[in-house]
């Protein structure tokens, strides 16, 4: 734990929080991975630089310890992906918090395509590999923004797994952003699972779904079942709830940072109730609320000082990949496709430098 942040203060909201933490393993990844994002806001921080920790992709709720099974939560990792995209072309160094394996920024443009990658390659007439002419033009331009923000060393990506280690990451990094002050900020993009799989209610071993197998694991008489078991031929979940950790990061481990949360709802009448329901719960800056299968071209603002408003791309604007299309073959249409995050993330910046303002003029 040396190279670890201090633990946070805690807070009468955090008790149960803090039991989560005491109760539920700390990543084996994170001793290695602190002292790198460290590193990175150090540097950042000497710059005067802003920094957006943007989380990205569903958290997984494993099942059983030697994981076979899992829930998990719906998340291609777009809105994460393209919104650290637009982050580094507004200025800020970028701590990306990503499920493995989802989008990555610069590389989702090729790497969740249609296409397979190499349809991008061709040999030219001396045998080298090079990118066929039709993609030149889109990738060049890719393949500079990435360049710069590798020359500058401002964007750095993280992965996680399961609910647990998101957790411990976000953790972990708000604490190390403290230092930063009001100049850090908090992207929350990533799908959380509101449920999960205590450690102490894990069972160890592939859970057997035939009787003639099934041995049921417990830790001692009185102990709960686990949370994942057989009760004759049916499998039983029985999740806890996740704590409220948006509580304890606005009170305790970010409370200079500006926090912008995401509300992801289906049903239309809820969203805008549940993200004002969400904004007065947590006081935290900004949520913006999106509907499951409308996200990739209308959100909504919900923040104390601006009340509702809407973010929309017109229609005739809209990404061919937002219609389920392929985002190349959208960079090739003739009207330029317009990536709802292009709109999302100025507004966003927006308010974080009045915010940054206002705390520079409260400590004159
Ligand atoms: C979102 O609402 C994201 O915008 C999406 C992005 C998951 C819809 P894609 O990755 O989708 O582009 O495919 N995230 C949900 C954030 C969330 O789970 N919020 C929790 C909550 O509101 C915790 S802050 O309770």
């Amino acid at each position: 734990m040396a190279e670890t942040a201090e633990q946070p203060n805690g807070t009468s909201a955090g008790s149960a929080d803090n039991e989560y933490f005491a109760t539920n393993p700390k990543p084996a990844t994170l001793d290695h991975q602190s002292p790198i994002a460290r590193a990175f806001i150090n540097q950042h921080a000497s710059q005067n630089r802003k920094v957006a920790l943007v989380t990205s992709g569903g958290t997984s709720v494993p099942l059983e310890n030697q994981t076979v099974r899992f829930i998990d939560n719906f998340s291609a990792g777009t809105r994460g992906a393209t919104s650290a995209e637009y982050f580094l072309e507004n200025g800020y160094a970028v701590i990306f918090l990503h499920r493995q394996f989802s989008l990555l920024p610069y590389s989702r443009h090729f790497s969740h395509s249609t296409n397979c990658f190499l349809d991008f390659m061709t040999h030219d007439e001396a045998g080298a590999v090079v990118v066929e002419d039709e993609f030149q033009q889109q990738m060049a331009r890719v393949l500079d923004r990435y360049k710069k923000a590798k020359r500058e060393n401002a964007l750095l990506i993280l992965p996680f797994v399961t609910v647990n280690e998101y957790l411990w990451m976000l953790r972990e990094l708000a604490m190390l952003m403290q230092p930063l002050g009001s100049n850090g900020l908090f992207y929350l993009a990533a799908a959380v699972s509101d449920f999960f799989v205590p450690a102490a209610r894990m069972v160890e071993h592939k859970i057997q779904s035939s009787e003639d197998f099934y041995e049921a694991e417990t830790n001692g008489e009185d102990a709960k079942p686990p949370a994942a078991h057989m009760e004759g031929k049916s499998l039983v979940i029985d999740l806890d709830p996740v704590p409220k950790f948006l509580k304890q990061l606005v009170d305790a481990w970010a409370p200079q940072s500006m926090i912008i949360s995401f509300k992801l709802e289906t049903d239309p009448k809820l969203l805008a109730k549940k993200a004002r329901y969400a904004l007065e719960k947590y006081s935290h800056h900004l949520v913006i609320g999106n509907m499951l299968n409308t996200r990739k071209w209308e959100v909504v603002f919900v923040s104390a000082a601006g009340g509702e408003s809407w973010i929309r791309v017109p229609a005739e604007r809209r990404t061919k990949s937002a219609m389920g299309k392929d985002l190349m073959e959208s960079a090739q249409s003739q009207e330029p496709a317009v990536e709802i995050e292009s709109l999302i993330v100025p507004e966003v910046a927006k308010m974080h430098v009045e915010m940054i303002e206002r705390a520079k003029s409260r400590s004159r």
